[in-house]
């Protein structure tokens, strides 16, 4: 009984949460099941106020939609410190037909394709492979804030709070691929989770990595978040984590790891999470770009979470103001913020360096000398010399929003 399903050893809470779990997830509508409560988070789109759900191991988070479920972190969250929860940690998956139960113990990876040794890993033999390791990183999704495009493109109305950090440990999926031996001709390597389409015209959700990024030590098979087992909905009993790339990499429960002498050309490599090829990852809206190619790294990027839009602040007080940035591993080593809609900027304090792929705090404390409406922003820049731009640019997917985020206030 090593690896249950909540990573605690009480069995009858363990029992209660999966039928629990199982329950809300086999029914239909969904909605109607899960609890929904009586607070709102405060983003507001076109649709309206969205509502929070509890789902099995989670807080309620915010709702963006049930089947399949995709959740949201509320964003105050992010204020309360640099490591996110797990039971406030984002979900999302692609494919309606998701396990929802996993016996640990018959649990199997395999690794296959153009290898020397093609390999079924029990958990165990998993863990035992090699000294485990850990890191902090982001997992942001692609579509992380796609519902302030503009101008707005399809797809889930996101905002802001499809990102998390984490403290994740794992194996390298390098000592895998080791352990199978990879051949000389392998050019991708491609990862598939247990869950399915429940059509059969749907593409399966399967991504891949250029074998040198696969082998060059920084991929891991997780299996613990923040010093417990992965939360079900966050990839249990196993998980890809890739520091610094997008969350559509990070495979949630990892069933198939396949080597391939080609690249790998399924639905979402070849034509979903696509960007325009070009400097700016970006296109005119309306304009159709003439290349494209996968999102990769998480660009710099910044909040201030300490305030939220409409907030009411004293006059000729001390207000110490806060937030997180990050970026895909450079190292962000600059947060400026504005007080008064970007005419003067002031370098913030950085708080504590979790590593490169972390979230990391700024604080700044000031002090307003005049009242009425007021812009605050912030801007992050990192160790590669990348800073983020005053005005947002555009892609079809609503990718990698990383504009200098602007939070509307009054000083009275
Ligand atoms: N098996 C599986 N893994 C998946 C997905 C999925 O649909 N199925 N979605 C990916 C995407 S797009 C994101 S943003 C992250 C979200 O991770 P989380 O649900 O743990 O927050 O999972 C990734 N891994
Ligand atoms: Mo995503």
């Amino acid at each position: 009984m090593k690896f249950s399903f909540l990573g605690s050893n009480n069995l009858g809470r363990r029992r209660v949460l999966r039928d629990g779990f199982a329950l809300a997830v086999a029914a239909s509508p969904l909605a109607n099941l899960a609890k929904a409560d009586e607070s709102a988070e405060g983003v507001t789109f076109a649709a309206g106020p969205r509502p929070l759900v509890q789902y099995p191991q989670k807080r309620p988070l915010t709702l963006v939609s049930t089947r399949p479920p995709h959740l949201e972190t509320p964003f105050a969250v992010f204020n309360e410190g640099p490591i996110t929860p797990n039971d406030a940690f984002f979900v999302r998956y692609h494919l309606a037909n998701f396990p929802t139960s996993i016996d640990p113990d018959s649990y199997r990876l395999t690794v296959k394709g153009s290898v020397g040794t093609p390999l079924s890993l029990s958990l165990n033999e998993l863990k035992a492979l090699t000294d485990p390791v850990e890191v902090v990183a982001v997992n942001q999704c692609s579509g992380n804030s796609r519902g302030f495009s503009m101008p707005r493109v399809f797809g889930a109305q996101l905002g802001n709070g499809s990102m998390g950090n984490a403290r994740w440990l794992g194996v390298p999926l390098k000592a895998v691929l080791e352990k199978a031996g990879v051949n000389a001709a392998a050019r991708q390597v491609t990862f598939r989770g247990l869950d399915k389409p429940v059509l059969a015209s749907t593409p399966e959700f399967i991504k891949a990595l250029d074998i040198s990024h696969a082998m060059n030590g920084e991929p891991m098979i997780a299996w613990a978040m923040n010093g417990t087992d992965l939360p079900f909905l966050n990839g249990y009993p196993i998980r890809l984590v890739v520091p610094g790339y997008f969350g559509t990499y990070w495979v949630k429960h990892l069933s198939e790891i396949e080597v391939l002498d080609h690249t790998y050309d399924g639905f979402f490599m070849a034509k979903g999470y696509q960007v325009p090829d070009n400097d700016c990852l970006c296109i005119a809206p309306g304009t159709t770009a003439a290349k494209t190619r996968p999102i990769s790294t998480l660009p710099v990027r910044s909040f201030i979470t300490s305030v939220k839009h409409g907030d009411v602040l004293p006059l000729n007080q001390r207000v110490l103001l806060k937030g997180i940035a990050f970026d895909g591993g450079a190292g962000v080593n600059k947060v400026e913020v504005s007080v008064d809609g970007g005419r003067h900027w002031r370098e913030a304090t950085l708080g504590e360096d979790l590593g490169r792929f972390s979230f990391r705090e700024w604080m700044l404390a000031i002090s307003f000398g005049s009242q009425g409406a007021t812009q605050l922003m912030v801007r992050a820049s990192n160790a590669a010399g990348e800073t983020q731009p005053l005005r947002a640019d555009w892609n079809p997917g609503g990718y990698r929003r990383h504009v200098v985020e602007t939070t509307h206030v009054t000083v009275a």
